[in-house]
Order: structure tokens, then C-alpha cells, then sequence
């Protein structure tokens, strides 16, 4: 089984780093954190870090760490919830002296010594939970580590909505839900909005864009952003506000990051499988939800063109 040979790597190393993806989310963050705090706990004498940075949303999940670069040259590196070497942030991971990698994305590309790559489940904290399980007579679950991973799982699968929610991904929720961290105030962390956000979802419900094929986007640039004091973290992170509407199979929002200096386009559908078209443009993903970056305004109109095509396909 992976999951031995991921806890036997695990065994032989003092010192373990483990790192997300750029731009986390509670998924990676969960998974990232979890994984510490579980190792940690079991093995109290290994030396475990979670290095990177949060972004605004994440924050509350807990701390980060900083590390010198000497320290990588005798350790093993995790990567979780990414699949592409390009999307791993802080490109110091490649210095370990192993790498594992733990994700549910499809495979893109394999570089790590151990890689635990499997689609069927429906978030990466799902993996680690199963990970723990698969090696109970070993590994310890804490309050800490089962509060992250719980929030992983809730927004990884829209609050065990998605397709992708199993069984499994229900017993392994129990399976942490069970431990005594504080729910309410998981969900106040992860769910509530403040009143600018809040007003800005009414904006994005009365002016996003349609097609008569079932595509429903939005473009959101700088000035809507500046009149909303709204982050292109948050804007991008309400493109499910389309989920769930009869005519709309595939919806897309493009938000403008002047910090990134691209676009940010993330995808979503309940029809049409996006992750191919994501990659066209340099993006990529699940076959349901894809992001990528784009130069322009002009390229998304080709991303606009392409996707109401798919849409029509499907339709026939
Ligand atoms: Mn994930």
C-alpha cells in the first residue's frame, strides 16, 4: 500500500517539510497542517514544518513556519493538493532529499520518489484522513489536526455537495467531525462575509453575462475591484455564486490581480469536462473545476468563445 510506503519514508527521516501550492486554499492549508500536527504527535522527537504563506482566508487555520535553506539538504519534502512542479510554492522543495506527493488532481507530470496521485477522492485532507487511518496502530489524530482537516474537507467539497463526495468522504468527515475542536467557529472563519463582500455578491448576481448555450461569467477588473475594496482573492473565490442555476452548465469568472499581473480565470461546470480547455491556456485541474492565468482581456474573450463552443457541444 502507498500509504505504508509514504509512513515508512516518513519513519526514516528526522526532519520533514512539507509544503502547498501557490495561493492556498483550506484544502492545501488543511492538508499541510494536518499532516504536521499529526506526525508531530506521533513522533514527537522529528523535526516538522509547513512552510509557505497564507493569504487572507487561510490565516485562521494557524501558523506557518520559517526555515533556512540549510535544513532541506537532510530532509524530505511532502508536497500536498498539487500536482505540477510550477505550481508548488517556494521552489526550495526541489533541495529535499526525497519528495513525496499527495494529491487528488488529475497526473500531469511525476518527479517525486513516492507520488500518491487518485482522483477518487474528493479533497486532499480526504487522503491524509485516509492516510491516518490506513496507519492507526502508528499515527495520532489531535484536536488541531482534525479541526484543519475537517475545514478541507467542507470547502473542498461545497459542504459535501460536489459530485465528487463519497462514502467515504463522509465517514472520513466522522471521522474527524468527532473530535472536540469548535464547529460554529470553524464555520464563522470559513463562511461568514463581511457587509463589502456581501455587497458585492448582489453586484456579481445582477450583472454576470450569459450565453443561450448554459455559459454564465463574469468579468471583474480593476475598477470593479477599487469600487468594491474587494481582493481578486476573494472575487475569483465567489465563482460558485453560478453554481446552481437551471440555465447556466458551465460558468467562468476573470479577475483581474494587479499584483499577479494576469487574470485570474477559474472554471467550474456541472456538463462539459474544463479541465482541457483550462490547459489550452496554460491552466489545468479537476474535470469539474479548473483554473489558469491569463495575459488579457483579449485572450479571454477566446477563453469566452471556446467555452460557449463546449457548452453548445454538449448540448447536442
Ligand atoms: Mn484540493
Amino acid at each position: 500500500m502507498i500509504t505504508n510506503q509514504i509512513l515508512n519514508m516518513i519513519e526514516k527521516y528526522k526532519t520533514i517539510i512539507i509544503h502547498h501550492h501557490v495561493n492556498p486554499d483550506p484544502d492545501c492549508i488543511g492538508s499541510q497542517l494536518g499532516l504536521k500536527y499529526i506526525i508531530k504527535e506521533s513522533y514527537p522527537e522529528k523535526l516538522v514544518y509547513a512552510v509557505g504563506e497564507h493569504v487572507d482566508r487561510t490565516e485562521f487555520m494557524g501558523k506557518l513556519d520559517k526555515i533556512e535553506d540549510s535544513i532541506y539538504s537532510d530532509a524530505l519534502v511532502i508536497i500536498v493538493d498539487v500536482g505540477d512542479k510550477l505550481r508548488v510554492f517556494d521552489k526550495r522543495f526541489l533541495k529535499g532529499k526525497e519528495i513525496i506527493k499527495i494529491d487528488h488532481h488529475p497526473l500531469t507530470e511525476e518527479f517525486c520518489t513516492l507520488e500518491w496521485v487518485d482522483t477518487n477522492f474528493a479533497s486532499c485532507t480526504e487522503m491524509v484522513i485516509d492516510f491516518y487511518l490506513q496507519n492507526k496502530d502508528k499515527l495520532n489524530m489531535t484536536e488541531d489536526a482534525a479541526k484543519v482537516l475537517y475545514a478541507g474537507l467542507l470547502t473542498d467539497t461545497g459542504r459535501f455537495y460536489f459530485n465528487s463526495v463519497t462514502e467515504r468522504t463522509l465517514s472520513h468527515g466522522a471521522e474527524v467531525y468527532k473530535y472536540g475542536f469548535n464547529k460554529q467557529e470553524l464555520y464563522a472563519n470559513l463562511y461568514y462575509k463581511s457587509i463589502a463582500e456581501m455587497k458585492f455578491s448582489g453586484f456579481l448576481m445582477n450583472n454576470f453575462s450569459y450565453t443561450k448555450n448554459g455559459l454564465g461569467y463574469m468579468k471583474i477588473d480593476q475598477k470593479i475591484l477599487d469600487e468594491f475594496n474587494i481582493k481578486p482573492e476573494f472575487a475569483s473565490s465567489m465563482v460558485n455564486i453560478l453554481a446552481n442555476i437551471t440555465e447556466i452548465i458551465m460558468w467562468i469568472f476573470f479577475t483581474e490581480d494587479k499584483k499577479l499581473g494576469k487574470i485570474r480565470v477559474n472554471f467550474r461546470s456541472r456538463g462539459p469536462i474544463i479541465n482541457k480547455l483550462a490547459a489550452k491556456y496554460g491552466g489545468g485541474g479537476h474535470i469539474f473545476a479548473s483554473g489558469a492565468h491569463v495575459e488579457n482581456w483579449g485572450i479571454v474573450d477566446k477563453i469566452i468563445a471556446d467555452a460557449d463552443i463546449l457548452c453548445q457541444e454538449f448540448n447536442k
